[in-house]
């Protein structure tokens, strides 16, 4: 098993919890394909009990992906090579593990989850974890602490409202977790209902600058003159904070221009200096509606390192199909 590269958030492994029993369940007709486990070897599965118990109730017409030991394969759709599966949230506290392989060369995990039909009282939601349970991203957006356990997340979506997101994830072996928000909640209309799970997998097109989502992994721009820098990068995933950084003479005044087409997110820039301060910033706040462009005038009285941040304005949104041109001088 090879280690995760880089997480949309580096959470803290979950309790060590073991598996006690697989449950006999029974079993519908799913377009999920076989259950399988193959990718993690025993030796590394922290099993996750499921908190319903034994209950099986048999008018739920209960799917058997319940853990990463019976996780389910995605099935691959012909036309576009999304991968894909249904199922339902039944009993109260279902939880439906599917497993997926993120290869070398790619780096882009996105999700969308969506409940079929009017009415459905579940708030869906996933969770990704890695091969030895740690929760790496949530639906609603990057990972920390324990997340997957939490009942108190961030975002609270509506229920039937579909949910998605894009996680930067190194190669290696994942589990995508579906369940209802608070794990209080099944389906329980008449006929069930069904849950479509898609997900797709891509290169960030940042590999040759990612990882820099911080002051010591930041990016050194293209100089295209003694005072004169740019660069062209992506907001490509939750979470994702693009950190460029320079150095300037005494007394400086820094010019900053960010440019981006219509995108799926609200583009914003923070101007720091070295010793971390937020000097500026600057949001396009319509940026899913209108173009962005963003500028901001920065002076330093001393000469020294300072950085600017390109990200979505509350870290929920990205884009990987829309660059943003930086140009800094
Ligand atoms: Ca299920
Ligand atoms: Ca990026
Ligand atoms: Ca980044
Ligand atoms: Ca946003």
């Amino acid at each position: 098993m090879k280690p995760p590269q880089r997480t949309a958030g580096r959470a803290a492994p979950g309790p060590a919890t073991v598996r006690s029993s697989q449950r006999r369940a029974s079993i519908v007709a799913l377009s999920v394909g076989l259950v399988a486990w193959t990718a993690c070897s025993a030796d590394d599965v922290v099993g996750r009990v499921e908190p319903d118990g034994d209950t099986d109730d048999s008018s739920c017409s209960r799917d058997a992906v319940d853990g990463p030991a019976v996780a389910g394969r995605l099935a691959r759709l012909p036309a576009s090579g999304t991968l894909a599966a249904e199922g339902s949230i039944c009993p109260v506290g279902d939880r439906d593990w599917y497993e997926v392989d993120m290869p070398e060369g790619q780096g882009l995990l996105a999700v969308d989850l969506a409940v079929r039909g009017p009415l459905s009282p579940l708030q869906p939601t996933y969770a990704v974890e890695s091969c030895d349970a740690a929760c790496v991203a949530t639906s609603s957006g990057t990972a920390s602490g324990s997340c997957c356990e939490s009942r108190a997340e961030p975002a609270a979506d509506q229920a039937g409202e579909a949910v998605r997101g894009a996680h930067c994830l190194g190669a290696g072996e994942y589990f995508v977790v579906v369940r209802d928000r608070g794990d209080d909640h099944e389906d329980s209309r008449t006929p069930r209902g069904i849950y479509d799970l898609r997900v797709e997998l891509g290169a960030d097109p940042d590999a040759l600058t990612e990882p820099n989502d911080g002051p010591e992994a930041a990016t050194a721009p293209t100089a295209t003159g003694p005072r004169a820098w740019q660069a062209v990068g992506h907001v490509a995933c939750t979470g994702d904070q693009d950190w460029y950084v320079i150095d300037v003479p005494e007394g400086s005044v820094v010019d900053v221009t960010l440019t981006m087409g219509i995108s799926a997110l609200q583009p914003q820039f923070r101007f720091v200096d070295e010793t971390g301060a937020v000097l500026g910033v600057e949001t396009s706040s319509r940026g899913d509606e209108e173009a962005t462009s963003l500028h901001g005038q920065y002076w330093l009285g001393s000469a020294g390192t300072c950085f600017v941040v390109v990200e979505d304005d509350d870290g929920q949104d990205s884009d990987a199909s829309q660059a943003y041109d930086l140009s800094i001088r």
